[in-house]
C-alpha cells in the first residue's frame, strides 16, 4: 500500500479566478486546530526529518513547488507538490523530510492538534524504534 495519501480539492472558479475550501472533518480529514505555513525557503535547504507520535496534517504547496519524504520505517517514498488543488495526508508515526523548495513556494499546513515540541521524534533511531517495538 502507498504511503503517499493526496486529496484531490475542488477549485470553485469562475471567471474571476479560482477558491477551494478546506473545511475540517469534511475535505480534511480531521478537526483543524493549527495551521502554519513555510515560505522563502533558501535554496538547497531541506527540511522536516522528524516523525509526530500524535498528529495528522495535510499540506498543501499553494504556489510553486516542493517534494516530501515519507518514510514509515520500511517503506519509502517521494511526491513533489505542485498544485494548489492537491493535499498531501501526513498521519502519525511517519518519518517527513522536504526538500527542492521552489523559491516562490508558499507550503501550508493544516493540523490535528496545537503545537507540542514533544509530539516530535526527531531522531531516526529513535523513530525506527518506536514504529517496530512501540
Ligand atoms: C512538520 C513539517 C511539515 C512552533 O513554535 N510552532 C509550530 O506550530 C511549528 C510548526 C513550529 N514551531 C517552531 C519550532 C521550531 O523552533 O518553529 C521552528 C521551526 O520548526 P521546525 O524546525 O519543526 O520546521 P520544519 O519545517 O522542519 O517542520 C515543520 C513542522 O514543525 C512539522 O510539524 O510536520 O513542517
Amino acid at each position: 500500500m502507498s504511503l503517499i495519501k493526496t486529496i484531490s480539492f475542488k477549485s470553485l472558479g469562475d471567471e474571476r479566478g479560482s477558491l477551494v475550501v478546506l473545511e475540517g472533518g469534511k475535505v480534511v480529514p480531521f478537526d483543524i486546530k493549527r495551521v502554519y505555513y513555510i515560505f522563502d525557503t533558501k535554496e538547497g535547504v531541506s527540511r522536516g526529518f522528524h516523525a509526530h507520535r500524535n498528529l495528522k496534517q495535510v499540506a498543501v504547496c499553494v504556489t510553486g513547488s516542493c517534494r516530501f519524504v515519507l518514510d514509515n520505517g520500511k517503506q519509502k517514498e517521494e511526491v513533489v507538490l505542485d498544485s494548489a488543488i492537491k493535499g498531501l495526508l501526513i498521519n502519525d508515526l511517519i518519518w517527513h523530510e522536504m526538500y527542492d523548495f521552489s523559491s516562490d513556494c508558499v507550503l501550508i499546513v493544516l493540523a490535528s492538534e496545537h503545537y507540542n515540541e514533544s509530539d516530535y521524534i526527531r531522531n531516526y533511531q529513535e523513530f525506527l524504534q518506536v514504529v517496530n517495538h512501540g
